[in-house]
């Protein structure tokens, strides 16, 4: 058992920056001005590229969780520092209110230099302040025993102090976790972290414009089985930072730089004043495992990168480009797949919702998932080729997507007349899927499977169905054909650092 009275400071300073924590998520939510967002983002921006890398492959989302909770004590250390000194000031004084205060500002620095001065900043002082003026307070002189100066945590002290010391110590742990809870509860009914950004208000002409997003909302029919369009809450996220950027459309540009006849910046309304387009297009992320959940399909309102571009008269040696997003992610490929692009403001009849990108994202057709850059806020035309993000951390996914037929969990299932249905989506970029394959034994016979309609746009996923009577248990295996006549390739391999390869196989029955 742990004496809490003599270890009340290591105690006292744990629930302050606890409560820190707590009262800074209470005011900003997952925002940017989160103490621990800026902290994460440092543990991210300094780990090494093969540490990355070696996480995504053996521990993949759950690195996500690794890093954040390093973030979390990082952070918690910090203002228990801060409130430790605020302690031992108190003490020094005899006055718990000299403690607080002075752990108060302290605190409030601390977050103001983590995110920025602001009154939000408050939220990680206060708590931390009460904490530190609760649990400061001496030791009760009218308690038998000690006359005040004794030291109140020794822990041979007169029983009547210690325990006196001892409950409100507990107390203060106490009430920081009933504030944590409260904070987090508070925090869910103040509304959700995923709300849209509340942008100052806009012209009349670009509201209208947005409303043709919302005209989009399903020009596809999203026919039967697994779905052709994935919804915005289940379409899958890859970010570097666990925090996005809060970007508002008002605050928007993208800045057309490097080697340009003329340097050229664009902002939001002008960008949406532009020929609108409604496209579907499927993002596939280079890092998943050959049957993984990293491939997703939605409807993007948005408009053609080519005359832009063309606008500013790309003139590096390299015809290429560096991207550049607000979370400090950036990637590099060449000046004419950039030029198929696509800017988009819509999703799924929605404005770009924050964790894809809000306000403005690239698409690029037919290549990996790491060239559709999120928050984008420059482009920059380069004389000689550099890594983007990914390629200095050891991943070559700026090329074209591989083929895959993929066959999830809920894509067996047994139908009323104990046949067993398969269905899955298979996807080849702008290839495009000719046909998909399946043996249900073990990859001796081949059968075709039915294909589901082929959406309008070139870019996109096809679903695949196939019935049969089982017999048993089957080795089912499958594989796809792309547009070109090329079969998936046989040959298993990792993600790192092309994307997986292989056929997916799966014990039914
Ligand atoms: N700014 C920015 N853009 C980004 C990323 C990122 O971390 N930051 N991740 C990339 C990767 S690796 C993938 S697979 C796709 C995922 O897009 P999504 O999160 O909308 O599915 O975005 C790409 N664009
Ligand atoms: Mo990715």
């Amino acid at each position: 058992m742990i004496d809490v009275t003599e270890h009340r400071e290591a105690f006292l300073a744990a629930a302050a920056g606890t409560a820190a924590v707590a009262g800074s998520y209470l005011v900003t939510g997952w925002s940017p001005s989160f103490v621990v967002r800026p902290v994460d983002q440092a543990i991210v921006n300094l780990t090494p590229g093969p540490i990355v890398t070696f996480m995504i492959e053996t521990v993949g989302d759950a690195g996500h969780l690794i890093h954040i909770a390093m973030a979390f004590a990082a952070v918690i250390g910090l203002f228990g520092a801060v409130a430790l000194a605020g302690l031992r000031i108190g003490a020094r004084v005899d006055r718990s209110l000299v403690g607080a205060a002075a752990a108060g500002a302290a605190s409030w620095l601390l977050a103001a230099g983590l995110t920025g001065i602001s009154a939000q900043a408050l939220g990680a002082a206060l708590p931390p302040a009460a904490v530190v003026g609760i649990g400061g307070l001496p030791a009760p002189s009218n308690s038998p025993g000690p006359t005040s100066g004794d030291d109140p945590s020794a822990p041979e002290g007169p029983t009547g102090a210690v325990d006196a010391v001892r409950r409100r110590t507990l107390g203060a742990v106490a009430g920081t976790l009933a504030f944590v809870a409260a904070a987090v509860v508070g925090r869910r009914s103040l509304g959700g972290d995923d709300e849209p950004l509340a942008d100052a208000p806009r012209s009349e002409g670009a509201t209208a414009r947005l409303r043709e997003v919302e005209a989009s909302a399903l020009a596809v029919e999203s026919d039967d089985l697994l779905g052709t369009v994935s919804p915005i809450g289940e379409f899958y996220n890859v970010d570097i930072a666990e925090f996005d950027p809060a970007v508002a459309a008002t605050e928007w540009s993208l800045t057309f730089t490097g080697e340009t006849g003329t340097e050229r910046t664009v902002t939001f309304d002008e960008l949406i004043d532009r020929p609108v387009e409604h496209r579907a297009v499927t993002l596939r992320c280079v890092g998943e495992d050959l049957n993984g959940r990293k491939l997703d399909n939605a409807v993007w309102t948005g408009t053609p990168i080519r005359p832009l571009l063309e606008s500013v008269d790309p003139e590096g040696d390299c015809d290429c480009a560096m991207l550049r997003g607000e979370d400090g992610y950036y990637v590099q490929f060449p000046v004419d797949v950039l030029a198929e692009g696509f800017l988009a403001w819509g999703m799924n009849g929605k404005e770009l919702p924050a964790g894809h990108g809000h306000p403005v994202r690239v698409l690029i057709p037919g290549h990996w998932g790491e060239t559709n850059v999120k928050w984008l806020s420059e482009i920059e035309l380069l004389n000689v080729e550099e890594d983007g993000y990914w390629e200095e951390r050891g991943w070559e996914g700026t090329g074209e997507v591989k083929t895959v037929a993929k066959l999830w969990d809920e894509g067996v299932t047994e139908i009323d007349d104990g046949r067993i249905e398969l269905a899955g989506h298979a996807y080849a970029g702008t290839r495009g899927i000719e046909r998909v394959e399946v043996s249900t034994d073990g990859g001796d016979s081949w059968t075709d499977a039915t294909l589901s309609g082929q959406l309008p746009d070139a870019d996109v996923w096809r679903q695949w169905r196939h019935v049969f009577d089982p017999d048993g248990t089957h080795e089912v295996v499958v594989r796809a054909v792309d547009g070109e006549g090329n079969r998936q390739i046989r040959e298993p391999s990792d993600p790192s650092p092309t994307g997986s390869s292989g056929w997916v196989r799966r014990t039914v029955g």
